[in-house]
């Protein structure tokens, strides 16, 4: 195994890293930036190295800075959380360029993926369902209006390089078509560079199912199931859960044997996600694959019983995976909820000092922080502090424990999404697995709550 690896990355993430590594008798390097000399992952590093000032580009986006301190630091590997360069292609060239090994995929793999029209293009060809529409970039206004009759209305207008939600709108008519198009096509060129846009059929209600997978460099690929991510506010995740409530065992499968269809047709080695629009009917189509660890991995891993790190590091290695997928069981429900330093009423950042952070412990919650008493939350970078997560044998339990969680969670001196968090798991909307991706919309923000 490597002896010593480097963590390009800050906050929970980091930190999560770090502590597989110590159980693995990895030594581990740190990286930070001036506001984050103090920082949880700073601390908890064999070694800590100042890349640069707060701004992520003069930092955690340094990739000369990186490379130099990995190298500096006899570092044999670089493990890239997610976000900062996680799925950035060059930076991957740019590690075995310097002989250090990338803890994720190839950079051709990330780069297949962060076209969404070839990436479209790719899985209709392997036979993974898509929804119906075009993969390739529409010219003008007149081609998106004879597509749009083609397809019928209503159908989504998407940016091919689109992300967070930006670059993607419903369209119901030829003259709503004909007011979108330059617009839309204007913000993914001011966002992504790239204003090239594809379309497709609009798929009402849906939920966000994504399903993890894993796959080692002699060809072995699994599926680790599914997490339900549809309760997002603005295309930010706020609670995912594992099992979904909403599949059924076949669909289940089904979507697990087409994630792995996904991941073998590109030849994918390491951890990836590949994520699915399911309609009402329980329809399935591939949306995009995620080539990194995501937020959310801590519930694969309670379910599974899997370190979903330690496989990343054990693949990057070249070791062979240690099971196969009839080895790979499903035992209990596990929720994770995302805590934001955010005012719940407006939802805007709070930075500031934590004076205070007293959290509920248990045998069935786990926490993943980014800070303790006495940090500072700074405006430089995301405002997500911690990630709380709990299981029980059934959904109805974890559900329990999550509430009783919430209601034991203290952290003062900063606004937290704590009261909104409540709320979602208290709806009776959440209770009954109603939970589509309208749900934060449809039952939080119309609605007085009681933050
Ligand atoms: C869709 C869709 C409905 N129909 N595509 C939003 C982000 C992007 N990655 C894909 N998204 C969607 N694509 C079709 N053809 C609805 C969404 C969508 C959504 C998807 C997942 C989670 C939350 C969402 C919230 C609004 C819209």
């Amino acid at each position: 195994m490597f002896t010593k690896i480097l963590i390009a990355n800050r906050g929970e993430i980091a930190a999560r890293v770090i502590r597989t590594c110590k159980e693995m008798g990895i030594v581990t390097v740190a990286v930070y930036s001036e506001a984050d000399a103090e920082a949880l992952h700073v601390q908890a590093a064999d070694e800590a190295y100042l890349i640069g000032p707060p701004r992520v580009n003069e930092s955690y986006l340094n990739i000369d800075k990186i490379i130099e301190v990995a190298q500096a630091s006899g570092a044999e590997a670089i493990h890239p959380g997610y976000g900062l360069l996680s799925e950035n292609a060059d930076f991957v060239k740019r590690c075995q360029e310097a002989g250090l090994v990338f803890i994720g995929p190839e950079a051709e793999a990330i780069a297949k993926m962060g076209s969404k029209i070839a990436a479209r293009k790719l899985m209709k060809a392997a036979g993974v369902p898509t929804v119906p529409g075009i993969d390739y970039p529409l010219q003008d206004v007149k081609e998106a209006i004879t597509v749009a009759n083609d397809i019928g209305y209503p159908v989504m207008l998407k940016a091919s390089a689109g992300g967070g939600g930006i670059g993607i709108q419903v369209v119901h008519n030829n003259e709503e078509l004909a007011k979108a198009f330059a617009g839309n096509q204007k913000r993914a060129t001011d966002y992504f560079g790239d204003g090239a846009m594809f379309m497709e059929k609009y798929v009402a209600n849906p939920r966000h199912i994504e399903i993890q997978i894993l796959a080692d460099n002699q060809h072995n690929t699994v599926y680790l199931w599914e997490r339900e991510c549809s309760i997002q506010r603005r295309h930010q995740k706020v609670l995912e859960e594992a099992p979904s409530p909403f599949l059924d065992e076949e669909t289940r499968v089904k979507m697990g044997e087409a994630a792995v269809k996904a991941a073998k047709s590109i030849g994918y080695v390491n951890a990836g996600t590949i994520e699915f629009l399911v309609d009402e009917e329980k329809n399935f189509y591939f949306l995009e694959m995620n080539t990194r660890l995501q937020v959310e991995h801590p519930i694969t891993e309670e379910i599974t019983g899997l370190d979903l790190v330690k496989e990343q590091l054990n693949i990057a290695f070249g070791k062979e995976l240690s099971f196969v997928q009839t080895e790979i069981t499903r035992l209990g429900h596990a929720i994770e909820v995302r805590i934001y330093a955010e005012d719940p009423k407006t939802f805007f950042p709070s930075p500031g000092k934590i004076t205070k952070m007293a959290l509920p412990s248990g045998t069935n919650i786990r926490h993943e922080l980014a800070v303790t008493e006495q940090s500072t939350v700074t405006p430089f970078y995301d405002p997500m502090i911690a990630k709380l997560i709990v299981k029980g044998q059934t959904r109805e339990q974890a559900i329990e424990e999550m509430k009783q969680a919430l209601d034991h969670y203290v952290v003062e001196g900063i606004k937290t999404n704590i009261p909104m968090l409540k709320n979602v798991v208290e709806h009776e909307a959440f209770l009954a697995g109603d939970t589509t991706t309208n749900f934060v919309a449809q039952h939080l923000q119309a609605k007085s709550l009681t933050l």
